[in-house]
């Protein structure tokens, strides 16, 4: 088992704050065991990694110790997880006894931070732990495992792998040509258009990866009165929005993330379509307008009672995103498209499937899936090589081509985080929550 490099000894929480029936609170590095014996009595003189010991706390309460031995936890280096009481005076005075042993607070994310330092987790899988933590629906949380679990760590290092081979070859023929000989151009060529080509299936994620991560954006849009709030509500099982008899109810648009149908979604309710009557109200059109640019699907609700007149049809055939006609309030009559009644609750399994229907390639598979700091760094990578591939088919020299694959394997490793900077690390782990 490797052991971790030695960094002070840090403390946190890595249980949620507030009451609950135990806290859990993590110590770790170098000084680890030190400070759990002048906080804790109950560790033996020889303790075992992954075992728990049952003893009391310097504060008073009493709880178990979990062992890590260095190399062996979370972290890479000695830590203890301190199971205690968990109300929020015993958790601040055993932090407080803590500090006074010689640790000191953990900053968001530094937990994980040192895991990556140790390398036990590359930078997507430590934003993945991340992501793991924030997910707030079942297909977040999938799409973060799969990345945890390290889907894009390996696809990017077998591009990186493909990356470094073809440069070392040509670096050889610059540096050694009598003794090796040309860059064997066919060789080089497969290799290149492989990572290529794995590039551009990462790249292809980057939709797939923002759906699950923010949910698809959902638009619902419609005359005023339609029942556009009533259907928001409908689908959270809840009073979000105000619903009123009046037209022109929602000024502003109100945005809710659920899973609705298996589908991680972001509803967005806007303001009725209509001539605004005021300088709010116009605002609010505006906005609307501007969701429906953004969302991945618009719901386009209109009222059967008051039916789709040819003002509907004209406002639905110009949404230039995919969308589906929703026909609301079923308990009062009925019309064209997917028919609902947010009152009652019905045509909400249609509306998911026709939803689905549309999503349909943008919701993730089983690959990994990249995020905003991912997408342009792959970018770089794919122009870079193409450079490079254009170098060694055309005239120019070969080791010009040694510029280009260079550069895309630097964009490439700091995807991972082989190669990067303290202000890179730092802005990636500033989101972290503390005690991740
Ligand atoms: N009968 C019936 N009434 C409904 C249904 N859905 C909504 N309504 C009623 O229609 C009216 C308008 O509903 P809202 O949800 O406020 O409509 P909206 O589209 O958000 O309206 P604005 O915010 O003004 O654009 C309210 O009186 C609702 O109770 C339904 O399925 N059946
Ligand atoms: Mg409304």
């Amino acid at each position: 088992m490797n052991s971790g490099r030695l960094f002070d000894t840090i403390v946190a929480p890595i249980t949620a704050a507030g009451r609950g029936a135990i806290a859990v609170v993590r110590v770790s590095g170098s000084e680890a065991f030190s400070v759990a014996r002048s906080v804790f009595a109950g560790l033996p003189e020889n303790v075992e990694s992954h075992r728990a010991y049952f003893g009391r706390f310097s504060h008073g309460d009493d709880g178990l110790a979990l062992v890590f031995l260095d190399g062996r936890g979370y972290t890479g280096e000695p830590s203890v997880e301190f199971s205690l009481h968990g109300s929020p005076a015993s958790v601040s005075a055993f932090l407080g006894a803590c500090e006074k042993a010689g640790a000191r607070m953990a900053e968001p994310g530094e937990f994980t931070r040192r895991a990556f330092m140790n390398g036990l987790l590359d930078l997507t899988e430590a934003e993945a732990v991340r992501d793991s933590v924030e997910a707030s629906t079942e297909a977040q949380f999938r799409a973060a495992s799969r990345n945890r679990e390290g889907a894009l760590h390996r696809e990017l290092d077998r591009i990186a792998y493909e990356l470094g081979g073809v440069l070392a070859a040509v670096e050889a023929s610059t540096d050694f040509g009598e003794e090796v000989g040309p860059v064997d151009q066919e060789l080089a060529l497969q290799r290149i258009d492989c990572c290529l080509d794995g590039i551009q299936k990462l790249l292809s994620t980057a939709v797939a990866g923002r759906v699950a991560r923010e949910g698809a954006a959902v638009c619902i849009v419609g005359r005023p009165n339609a029942g556009k709030s009533s259907l928001l509500n409908a689908i959270l099982g809840s009073d979000r929005a105000i619903v009123s008899e009046f037209a022109g109810t929602t000024r502003d648009t109100i945005e809710e993330v659920v899973e609705f149908g298996g589908l991680p979604l972001r509803l967005v309710d806007t303001a009725g379509l209509r001539e605004a009557e005021n300088d709010v109200e116009k605002i609010g059109i505006e906005r609307s307008q501007a969701e429906i640019i953004a969302a991945d699907v618009v719901w386009f609700v209109y009222d059967v009672a008051g039916g789709f007149g040819e003002e509907e049809r004209d406002w639905f055939e110009k949404i230039e995103r995919p969308k589906v006609l929703v026909a609301n309030k079923s308990d009062l009559g009925s019309g064209p498209g997917t028919v609902v009644s947010a009152h009652h609750l019905t045509g909400l399994v249609d509306l998911a499937k026709a939803t689905q229907k549309l999503l349909g390639d943008i919701t993730v598979g089983d690959s990994g899936v990249i995020n905003s700091r991912h997408k342009p760094l792959l970018e770089r990578a794919r122009d870079s090589t193409l450079q490079a591939r254009e170098t060694l088919t055309g005239d120019v020299p070969d080791d010009l081509a040694a510029v280009g694959l260079r550069d895309a394997l630097v964009a490439i490793e700091e995807i991972t985080g082989k190669n990067t900077t303290d202000d890179i690390l730092d802005r990636i782990f500033r989101d972290f929550c503390i005690g991740k």
